[in-house]
C-alpha cells in the first residue's frame, strides 16, 4: 500500500493517524505542513481539501481522504481497533462522534489557538471561557465511563481511543487540570503502554524513492 500523508507535526488530529499507523506498522510517507506559514491556503493544498485543514491522507490510485476519524476508520478496518461486532463498532462510533462533537472543539480548539497559535489566546480570548467549560464537560463524560471500562467503548483498545488520546493526553497545554480525572489519567496510561505506542514527536522512516 502507497499512502502519502499530509500532515503538521504539533497537530493532534495529524497524530492520530500517525500513532494508528504506527500501531499497524504501515509505511507511509510523510510530508510537513506548515500551519503557521499557509502551507495549508495554497492551491495545491486546497485541491486536496478545500476545508485547508490536515491530516489528509493520499491512497494508492491518488484518492484523498479527509477527516481524520475517516481516515481512522479507512485505516483500522479489518484490524485489532475496530470491532467487528455491531453494537461494540456503533459504541465505538460513539464516541468518534463524541471526539469531533464535543471533545475536539473545546479542548482541541484550546489547545490549538493556546498552545500552538503564537498570540492566539489573545485572538480567541472571548471563547476561552466557553472552551473550559465545555472541555471540563467533555472529560467528565470521559471520567463516567472511564471509570467503568479500561477503554472508552470496552474492553479493548479502539479508533475512538486513538482519536481521544491525542488532545487528551496534551489538555495540560491548553491549561486543563488533570488532577480531578483519575479514571482519564489511569486511562491515558493505559493507553501509552500498548505495544507500538509512540509519542507525537514520532516520525516514520523516510519511504525510499
Ligand atoms: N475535523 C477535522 C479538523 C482538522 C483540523 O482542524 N485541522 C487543523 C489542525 S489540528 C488545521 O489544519 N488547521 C489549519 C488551519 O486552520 O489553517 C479533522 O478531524 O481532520
Amino acid at each position: 500500500m502507497s499512502l502519502v500523508l499530509h500532515a503538521a507535526q504539533r497537530s493532534a488530529n495529524c497524530y492520530k493517524v500517525r500513532l494508528l499507523l504506527a500501531h499497524l506498522g504501515m509505511p507511509f510517507d510523510l510530508r510537513d505542513v506548515d500551519i503557521l506559514r499557509g502551507d495549508t491556503r495554497t492551491p495545491e493544498f486546497l485541491a486536496m481539501n478545500p476545508r485547508g485543514r490536515v491530516p489528509v491522507l493520499q491512497v494508492e490510485g491518488g484518492t484523498v481522504l479527509i477527516e481524520s476519524n475517516a481516515i481512522l476508520m479507512y485505516l483500522g478496518e479489518g484490524t485489532r481497533f475496530l470491532p467487528e461486532d455491531k453494537l461494540c463498532r456503533a459504541m465505538m462510533m460513539q464516541w468518534l462522534f463524541f471526539e469531533q462533537n464535543s471533545h475536539h472543539p473545546s479542548l482541541g480548539e484550546a489547545r490549538f489557538w493556546m498552545a500552538l497559535i503564537p498570540g492566539g489566546r489573545d485572538l480567541k480570548r472571548d471563547l476561552v471561557d466557553d472552551w473550559m467549560e465545555k472541555g471540563e464537560e467533555a472529560l467528565s463524560r470521559m471520567e463516567s465511563q472511564l471509570a467503568r471500562s479500561p477503554f472508552v467503548a470496552g474492553d479493548r483498545m479502539t479508533l475512538a481511543d486513538i482519536a481521544l488520546y491525542a488532545n487528551t493526553h496534551l489538555a495540560h497545554e491548553a491549561e486543563f487540570d488533570l488532577t480531578p480525572f483519575p479514571a482519564v489519567r489511569g486511562w491515558i496510561d493505559r493507553v501509552a503502554a500498548e505495544p507500538g505506542h509512540v509519542g507525537m514527536d514520532w516520525r516514520p522512516m523516510p519511504v525510499a524513492a
